[in-house]
């Protein structure tokens, strides 16, 4: 193969990874549509798509219970995750692994991570945010992917 096929291949392999490789979360499941290529440069955030109201699937969770947020990865792309929960307007209201740093860093293949939803922290509507980073495609990791949950909070699961 001459190398100008070789780089052709290259590039339309990485093309095709970059519209269709990528993340999804699975539980609580992503709002649709449920692309598993939203990112940081094509799609606008926190989420990617908009909430789409009604027809969304709402995961109901209780107050202050612990949870595997599992996640559908395509490509093990190297950096690590956040998990924030995002109020109806898309604002962070708690970033239940912290603000200031990314978890999973060292486990590129990680499909879950266990959570504890804040005490006290009830809503009827909002939104589980999954961001996760594929530095090798940013010298500054600052390209990342993500999939949202829309999600309800209650202190009881009998409603
Ligand atoms: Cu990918």
């Amino acid at each position: 193969m001459g190398s100008y096929a070789a780089t052709t291949l290259l590039f339309a392999a990485a093309l095709l990874h970059l519209s269709s490789a990528h993340v999804r979360l699975t539980f609580p499941p992503a709002r649709t549509p449920n692309y598993d290529f939203l990112d940081n440069v094509r799609t606008g955030g926190p989420c990617g798509v908009p909430d789409a109201g009604e027809s969304d699937p709402v995961t109901t969770l209780v107050v202050g219970s612990s949870l595997n947020v599992s996640y559908h990865l395509a490509y093990p792309h190297r950096g690590g995750i956040r998990i924030n929960i995002l109020d109806s307007n898309g604002t962070i209201v708690h970033a239940l692994l912290g603000l200031d740093s990314w978890r999973l860093e060292d486990d590129s293949t990680a499909f879950r991570q266990e959570v504890t939803l804040p005490d006290g922290f009830v809503c009827d509507r909002c939104v589980l945010q999954l961001m996760r980073q594929a530095a090798e495609w940013s010298a500054t990791g600052g390209y990342i992917f993500w999939s949202c949950a829309d999600i309800s909070i209650q202190n009881s699961m009998i409603l």
